[in-house]
């Protein structure tokens, strides 16, 4: 008999792995069990870098708010996207990557088969309802041997997952409220976005999405 079977979805907290493709799988309210000290992790992150709406290259606002925890943050401006280890809104180092941000992180990698996983850049998006990212590869990181860890939280989104080209048919994932995605191997570079927001409610976080991406940047 499993520990699932024993203690029911109290402890289990209704887990399940979906694979998506060769090289990413979700893990379904992998965050749950730490989400008491996540919520407050996040808070603390934010209180020292605040959510921004950056500009592309191109010149356009995003409608998501982004910051950033650990050595190194993703940045974006008119001269292009970067890993900086600096807040250009402070020029200060980012906030440091919380204890509980490693330990998740590195928990969802390992469980996906990506042992060691030590990410030195966490991403943080918030979505308000309408907000989207477009379809995009997340190339600017060095070695794309490391995976990525994606966590989920607040209201629903839908997440695109498409091919290797831009033009690729995509696949809809709906993610909720402490959803993992786990993404590396030869799923590391393919073309990836979230639909516009619905307008909803969570308890915890409100009318907003929470997605934490971590990487191995440097
Ligand atoms: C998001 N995520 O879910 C945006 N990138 O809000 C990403 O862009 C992403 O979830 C690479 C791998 C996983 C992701
Ligand atoms: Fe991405």
């Amino acid at each position: 008999m499993s520990m699932a079977d024993l203690f029911g979805d109290t402890f289990s907290h209704q887990r399940r792995d979906e694979p998506l493709d060769a090289g990413a799988v979700l893990l379904r309210g992998f965050a749950l069990m730490e989400e008491a000290v996540l919520l407050p992790a996040i808070d603390m992150v934010v209180a020292q870098a605040p959510f921004r709406h950056l500009v592309t290259p191109g010149g356009f606002r995003m409608s998501v708010g982004m910051t950033n925890a650990g050595s190194l943050g993703w940045v974006s401006d008119r001269r292009g996207y970067r890993y900086d280890p600096v807040d250009p809104l402070s020029s200060r180092p980012w906030p440091a990557m919380p204890e509980i941000f490693l330990r998740l992180a590195g928990a969802a990698a390992a469980h996906a088969g990506f042992v060691g996983f030590v990410p030195d850049a966490c991403l943080i998006n918030r979505y308000e309802p309408g907000a989207r990212l477009s379809l995009h590869q997340d190339r600017d990181e060095r070695d794309f041997g490391q995976p990525i860890v994606s966590v989920s939280l607040g209201i629903p989104a839908v997440f695109l997952f498409g091919g290797m080209q831009r033009a690729d048919p995509q696949i809809r994932v709906p993610l909720t409220h402490g959803d993992v995605v786990v993404w590396g191997g030869p799923a590391r570079l393919r073309y990836h976005g979230v639909l516009p927001l619905k307008p909803d409610q969570h308890d915890a976080l409100g009318d907003c999405r929470i997605n934490l991406t971590f990487r191995r940047a440097g």
